[in-house]
């Protein structure tokens, strides 16, 4: 691993792991299933803290480094954390919230580099070893539980696929709490004792002057990043232009994944870099479940096919499978699948046919074998730079400040964002408040990519026959407001 910490082997992860975990386990035997919440920047120390809630037998969650403090209140009065570990650069944001929940505040490093080595737990690997938060339809972001079993059959799949091996080189700047990051890059690369080069942070300029050593092998980002290094490309002079395609051009794949990839983006970046981008289709819920292929054709706008050991299906409204050809939900199976939602049984059960089958809610189209994703069954769940947002969750948020009384959230079609994440607000009457206000509101209590990027003031909302707001409406009027 090359991280901003230093160069490391699997030697030092297994060493400094396992002090850490020695010190998690307070003398216990094992955690057993104790949640850890850690927040800590992309890098070795995130890694190390990761495994050692792994060896001793705890379930990691790990924290947004990007997300305010009402965020990360929300994730430990949901996982009951028996400890959080946080990084010396973010303690602050955790001390108060921890302290009043009574929970003991731990710091990296001295946690990974003090202290010997106990014996650890043997743990199986049935057992919970990650929760994601992930927004849905209804409340707040729900915790998805993934066993060992899931994280490993999640990374065999992605190294069967993609024919990971250990002369790969990959690069990470993914936010480290998505399975894209902390799965599909950062396990992956793990476990295929590949290299794993983390950047402390996306920045289009350092991946391209990385892409120009000719060193990295691997590329995996989400479409916002490929258009934004694509944007980069064009404004520089012809020599850099040169030295970054003939970086990329040495690569062996680069993938695109977590939200749709616009062709334009595709044929970009195909033109610069000669690379056809992979593109594939995932879920926090499932890890990835369809892909195009390593070798042979990989058709623009289609996701390929299952992945080893997926299976795939798509479904009508009333749960009868549709034929190629026909528009369904995708439903999924498979040992990727994951466990439950934390503390959730009826949103779980809810989630899962009687035949165990996911339903991702995503409606897809299979045309000469390839599948093609049309989109999803909400208009209330927005995917914006490869974040999932809940439209209701922001709404929430904004009917709470004290001069609106009604509001709706909407993802505008957008090159960059994919879905740009737009309100329309009523005031009460009588009150003001400015779009940077609400805003700022906003971006006080909820994560920086769920704040509006435009706001629209109205005098009432777009409503059907029965008085329900018509979101398609609502979109049309940020459309109307773009072409003025
Ligand atoms: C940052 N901003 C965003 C945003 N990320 N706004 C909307 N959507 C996002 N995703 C905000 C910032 O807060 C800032 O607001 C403004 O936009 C510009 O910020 P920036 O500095 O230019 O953004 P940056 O930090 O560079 O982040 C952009 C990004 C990042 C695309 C690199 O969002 C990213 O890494 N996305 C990947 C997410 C991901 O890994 N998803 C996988 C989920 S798992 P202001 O107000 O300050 O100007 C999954 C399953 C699967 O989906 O299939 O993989
Ligand atoms: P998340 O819950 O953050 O894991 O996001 C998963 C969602 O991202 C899926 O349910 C899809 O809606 C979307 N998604 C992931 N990959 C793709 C893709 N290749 N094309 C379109 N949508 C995608």
């Amino acid at each position: 691993m090359i991280a901003p910490e230093g160069t490391f082997t699997y030697k030092d992860l297994i060493k400094e792991s396992g002090k850490a975990a020695t010190t998690l386990l307070t003398g216990r035997d094992d955690l057993a299933g104790e949640r850890i919440c850690y927040l800590v920047p992309p890098g070795w120390e995130y890694t190390a803290v990761q495994w050692a809630v792994w060896r001793a037998g705890g379930i990691g969650v790990p924290m947004a480094i990007s997300h305010p403090e009402p965020e990360l209140a929300w994730v430990l009065e949901d996982a009951q954390p028996e400890a959080v570990i946080a990084h010396p650069s973010l303690e602050e944001r955790l001390r108060v919230l921890a302290r009043d929940r009574q929970i003991p505040l731990l710091l990296t490093p001295a946690l990974l580099r003090n202290g010997p080595t106990a014996e650890l737990p043997a743990v199986e690997e049935t057992r919970p070893a990650l929760m994601l938060y992930t927004s849905g339809t209804t409340g707040k972001p729900k915790g998805v539980v993934l066993t060992h079993t899931n994280l490993r059959a999640q990374v065999e799949a992605l190294s069967d696929a993609w024919a990971w091996n250990e002369d790969d080189h990959i690069l990470l700047h993914l936010p480290l709490h998505h399975v894209h990051g902390i799965v599909n890059v950062l396990t992956s690369a793990l476990w295929n004792g590949a290299t794993c080069e983390i950047l402390p942070r996306f920045r289009a300029v350092d991946v391209w002057e990385r892409l120009a050593r000719c060193e990295v092998t691997l590329y995996m980002a989400v479409p916002t990043v490929y258009r934004r290094l694509i944007d980069q490309w064009y404004l520089m002079h012809p020599e850099a232009r040169e030295a970054w395609k003939q970086g990329a051009r040495a690569c062996r794949l680069m993938v695109s994944g977590s939200a749709a990839l616009p062709v334009p983006t595709l044929e970009s970046w195909e033109e610069i870099t000669g690379h056809r981008l992979l593109e594939r289709y995932g879920m926090t819920e499932i890890g990835m479940g369809l892909s195009n292929p390593l070798e042979g054709e990989r058709r623009s706008g289609f996701v390929g096919g299952p992945l080893p050991n997926v299976e795939a299906r798509l479904v009508s409204e009333d749960g009868i499978e549709v034929p190629e050809g026909s528009a369904g939900t995708i439903q999924i199976r498979g040992p990727g699948v994951f466990k439950e939602y934390w503390r959730r049984p009826k949103e779980t059960a809810e989630a899962f046919t009687s035949e165990g089958w996911f339903r991702t809610g995503d409606r897809a189209i299979v045309e000469d074998g390839s599948w093609r994703i049309l989109g999803r069954n909400s208009v209330d769940i927005l995917k914006t730079g490869g974040e999932k947002i809940s439209s209701l969750e922001i709404e929430d948020i904004l009917r709470s400040h004290p001069a609106v009384t009604d509001c709706a959230v909407v993802g505008v079609p957008d090159p960059e964002w994919g879905d740009r994440v737009c309100a329309a607000v009523v005031l009460r009457t009588g009150e003001v408040a400015s779009k940077e206000e609400l805003r700022n509101f906003v971006k006080d209590r909820l994560a920086p990519y769920k704040v509006p990027k435009d706001v629209l003031v109205l005098s009432e909302l777009p409503r059907n026959a029965m008085g329900k707001v018509t979101k398609p409406a609502v979109l049309d009027l940020f459309s109307a407001e773009n072409t003025e």
